[in-house]
C-alpha cells in the first residue's frame, strides 16, 4: 500500500542536536499509525520533539527508506520546528508532506502561508488520513486543507500502535506510567482552553476494550501504572462506575491518575476510583475568584464545590491537585490575591499556577488580538522568530490592561511560596510521604524546583485539566 513516515518536530531546530531523549510518546500519532496499518501501509514513528535528530538525519532517513508520505504533527508549540522541517523537506525534494494536529486545526490557513506542505487536515484524522495517503500516492494532486472526519465510534479504531516505537525508552526519561484515552471530546468552552483538534463531541469507549488496552500497556512496559489523558473523564459517573468494576476485575492492581472537573465527583463515586486505583485528580479551579472563574472563563464551579470536593478526596485517599492561573481579561490586583491566597483555603495537594497563554484554537485568543493584547500575526511572527527561539517566554501572554508580565510572574511565585513553604505543608507531605521512596524522590524535586526556580512541577506541567 506504500510506507509512511509520521514525525513529532521539535519546538525549532536547533544546530547542535541535543542528546536528551524525548520525554512521552505522541498518542496521536501513534493512533495515526495503528489506522494507517489495519490500511496496509508501513509506518514508522520518529520523534524529534527534544532536538535529538538533525533536519539532515530525517531527510536521510526518508530517502533511505524511500517514505512515500510524510506526515508531521504539531500544536502551536512546535509549530515553528514543523515549518522549518517542512520546507527543508520540500528543498530536499520530498513531496506528499501532510500538517496535522492541534495548531493548523485551530489554522486552517497556514500551509497557504506556509506552502512547504502539501496537504494540512484538521481535527481528528484516523479515518481520513489514510485516505488522503492513498490518493496522494496513486497521484490524485489532492493539495490544500481538509477537515478530518470524527470517529464517533472509537471503539472501531485500533490501539494506538505503541508496538512500532521503543517504548521503554520513555521511561527512563521520568514517564512513570502510560497515557490512555478512555474518552474524547469536552461539551464545555473555557475561555482559555485550546483544543481544536478533538471534536467537542463526546464520545465513550467501551471499559472492556479500555482495561484490554491496559493490559498491552502492563504488557509493553511492565509498569502498572496509567494516566488517563481524558479532558472530562468524570462527566458521566455511570460510565465511571463501570470502568472502575472493570479496572478491578483486571488480573493485577494498577494505580492511576486523571483529570476532572470539581462539580463532577462525590463521595461514592471517589470510594470506588480509590478502589480501583485512582491515586491522584488534577483539577482546573483556574482562579480564587469567583467572578473570573465563572463570568470571565466560565467554568462554573464555587468555592462550596471545591471545598467539599477537595475534602472528600482526602478522606477517599486521592490526592487533589488545583491549577490555577493568573492574568485574565479584566483581572484586577485584589482579584488576583484571591488566587494567591484560594489554595489555603482549599487545601490542596499540589498546585500549579500558570500565567494565561491566549493560543489559537481557544475564544480567549481572537479576543486579545481585538484588544490589541497579541498582534493579530503572531503566528507568523512566532514562526519567523520574531519573538526569539523557544516558546515558554516566547509566545505572548494575555496582561490585562493596567498590569504587567512581571508582576503577574511575581504574583505566580508568591502563590507557590505561599502555599508549599508553610511548615504545617512541609511537615504534613513529609509524615505522608516518608513510606515510600519514589514520594520522597519527587518531593525532593518538588521542593529543589520551588526554591531553585521558584516554580512547582508536575508531570503535566503543561497540561491544565479540564
Ligand atoms: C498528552 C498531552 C501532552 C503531553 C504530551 C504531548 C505530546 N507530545 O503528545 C505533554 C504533557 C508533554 C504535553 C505538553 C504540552 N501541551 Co499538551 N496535551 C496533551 C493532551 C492532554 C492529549 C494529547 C493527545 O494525545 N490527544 C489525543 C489524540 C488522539 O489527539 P491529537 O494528539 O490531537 O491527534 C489527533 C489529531 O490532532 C490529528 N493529528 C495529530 N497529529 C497529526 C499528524 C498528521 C500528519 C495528521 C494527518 C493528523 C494528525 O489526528 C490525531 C488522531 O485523531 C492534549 C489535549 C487533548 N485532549 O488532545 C493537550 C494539548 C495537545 N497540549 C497543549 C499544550 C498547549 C501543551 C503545552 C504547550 C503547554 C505548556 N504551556 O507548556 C506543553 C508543551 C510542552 C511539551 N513538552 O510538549 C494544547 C495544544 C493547543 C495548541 N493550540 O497547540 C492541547 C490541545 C490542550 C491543552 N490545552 O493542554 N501535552
Amino acid at each position: 500500500m506504500g510506507k509512511v513516515l509520521l514525525i513529532q518536530p521539535p519546538v525549532s531546530f536547533k544546530e547542535k542536536v541535543s542528546a536528551k531523549i524525548p520525554d512521552c510518546p505522541n498518542l496521536g500519532l501513534l493512533y495515526l499509525a495503528s489506522s494507517l496499518i489495519k490500511e496496509g501501509f508501513f509506518v514508522k514513528y520518529l520523534d524529534a520533539s527534544n532536538n535529538n535528530l538533525s533536519l539532515d538525519k530525517i531527510i536521510h532517513i526518508i530517502k533511505e527508506q524511500n517514505f512515500d508520505v510524510i506526515g508531521i504533527t504539531a500544536m502551536t508549540q512546535n509549530i515553528k520546528g514543523a515549518v522549518q522541517l517542512a520546507r527543508f523537506l520540500k528543498e530536499g525534494g520530498c513531496k506528499n508532506i501532510v500538517l496535522g494536529g492541534p495548531h493548523i486545526s485551530a489554522d486552517n490557513t497556514l500551509i497557504e502561508r506556509f506552502p512547504y506542505f502539501d496537504v494540512g487536515i484538521g481535527g481528528e484524522a484516523e479515518l481520513t488520513f489514510p485516505e488522503v495517503a492513498k490518493d496522494l500516492i496513486s497521484g490524485k494532486g489532492i493539495r490544500g486543507f481538509i477537515k478530518g472526519q470524527t470517529p464517533l465510534d472509537l471503539d472501531r479504531l485500533p490501539f494506538p500502535a505503541r508496538n512500532i516505537i521503543d517504548y521503554k525508552t520513555y521511561f527512563k526519561r521520568g514517564s512513570w506510567a502510560s497515557a490512555v484515552f478512555a474518552t474524547r471530546g469536552c461539551p464545555y468552552h473555557c475561555n482559555f482552553c485550546s483544543i481544536p483538534a478533538i471534536d467537542k463531541r463526546v464520545r465513550f469507549r467501551s471499559p472492556q476494550l479500555i482495561v484490554e488496552e491496559i493490559k498491552e500497556c502492563v504488557k509493553l512496559t511492565g509498569r502498572k501504572a496509567i494516566i488517563f489523558c481524558d479532558d472530562a473523564l468524570t462527566i458521566d459517573k455511570k460510565f465511571v462506575y463501570s470502568l472502575c468494576e472493570h479496572i478491578m476485575r483486571l488480573p493485577f492492581r494498577i494505580i492511576w491518575e486523571a483529570q476532572s472537573r470539581i462539580n463532577y465527583v462525590d463521595k461514592p463515586l471517589l470510594k470506588t476510583m480509590k478502589r480501583a486505583g485512582c491515586q491522584k485528580l488534577l483539577f482546573g479551579i483556574e482562579s480564587g475568584n469567583e467572578r473570573i472563574r465563572n463570568q470571565i472563563i466560565g467554568k462554573g464551579i464555587t468555592d462550596k464545590q471545591i471545598i467539599e470536593a477537595t475534602a472528600l478526596c482526602w478522606q477517599a485517599g486521592i490526592e487533589p491537585d488545583h491549577y490555577l492561573m493568573i492574568g485574565q481579561p479584566t483581572e484586577t490586583k485584589k482579584e488576583i490575591l484571591d488566587t494567591v491566597d484560594c489554595s489555603l483555603r482549599f487545601e490542596p495537594n499540589i498546585i500549579g499556577v500558570f500565567l494565561v497563554m491566549p493560543l489559537p484554537g481557544a475564544p480567549l485568543f481572537e479576543q486579545a488580538i481585538q484588544e490589541g493584547i497579541i498582534d493579530k500575526d503572531v503566528i507568523d511572527k512566532f514562526i519567523n522568530g520574531s519573538y526569539g527561539e523557544g516558546y515558554e517566554g516566547c509566545w505572548p501572554y494575555y496582561v490585562p490592561r493596567g498590569l504587567t508580565q512581571d508582576y503577574l510572574i511575581e504574583m505566580r511565585d508568591l502563590t507557590y511560596r505561599k502555599f508549599y513553604l508553610r511548615p504545617s505543608y512541609i511537615l504534613n507531605r513529609i509524615r505522608r510521604d516518608f513510606t515510600s521512596w519514589v514520594k520522597i524522590k519527587r518531593d525532593l524535586r518538588e521542593g529543589f524546583s520551588l526554591f531553585f526556580r521558584n516554580r512547582a512541577i508536575n508531570d503535566f506541567n503543561a497540561r491544565k485539566p479540564s
